[in-house]
């Protein structure tokens, strides 16, 4: 099965959407493996965004991602990095569709609300940026056998 890492950022606990992003996760029938609700160290969210290290809204993401607090997870099922990055849409919230998580909540780019990593590469790094070597606990759920062929 494959895993991914997913944030509500500080703008999304904020907001109250902590439970609307977990339920469209369930509700999908991925399974959440691993949950942290932490302020984000500065040096680990700077290795988290390091690839925007050089663009004018780096320091801006920095300050905002460790302002406050967010709620790290990480997701677990077929398909999982692609089917994440499709529920929470497109970057940029005026082009994402009406149905993800940013076409339904969110304004503007800066404040969109979510993250997933966008390949298997970045689902390892991040994955293990933010939990390390912490334990993450797979476990039945009962619609296991209806969500595969
Ligand atoms: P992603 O979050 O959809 O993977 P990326 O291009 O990797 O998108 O950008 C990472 C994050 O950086 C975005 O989610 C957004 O919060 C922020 N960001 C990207 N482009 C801009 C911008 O032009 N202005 C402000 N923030 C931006």
């Amino acid at each position: 099965m494959e895993r991914t890492y997913v944030m509500v950022k500080p703008d999304g606990v904020a907001r109250g959407l902590m439970g609307e992003v977990l339920s469209r996760i369930e509700k999908k029938g991925l399974k959440i493996v691993g949950m942290k609700f932490a302020v984000m160290e500065e040096a680990k969210a700077k290795e988290h965004y390091a690839e925007h290290a050089e663009r004018p809204f780096f320091a801006g993401l920095v300050e905002f991602i460790t302002s406050a607090p967010s709620l790290s997870l990480v997701v677990e099922g077929g398909d999982s990095i692609k089917i994440m990055r499709a529920i929470n849409g497109a970057t940029k919230p005026a082009e994402a569709a009406p149905g993800t998580i940013r076409g339904d909540f969110a304004v503007d780019t800066g404040r969109n609300l979510v993250h997933a990593s966008d390949s298997p590469e970045a689902a390892e790094r991040e994955i293990k940026i933010h939990f390390g070597d912490a334990a993450l606990i797979s476990y039945p759920r009962c619609d296991d056998a209806c969500l595969y062929e």
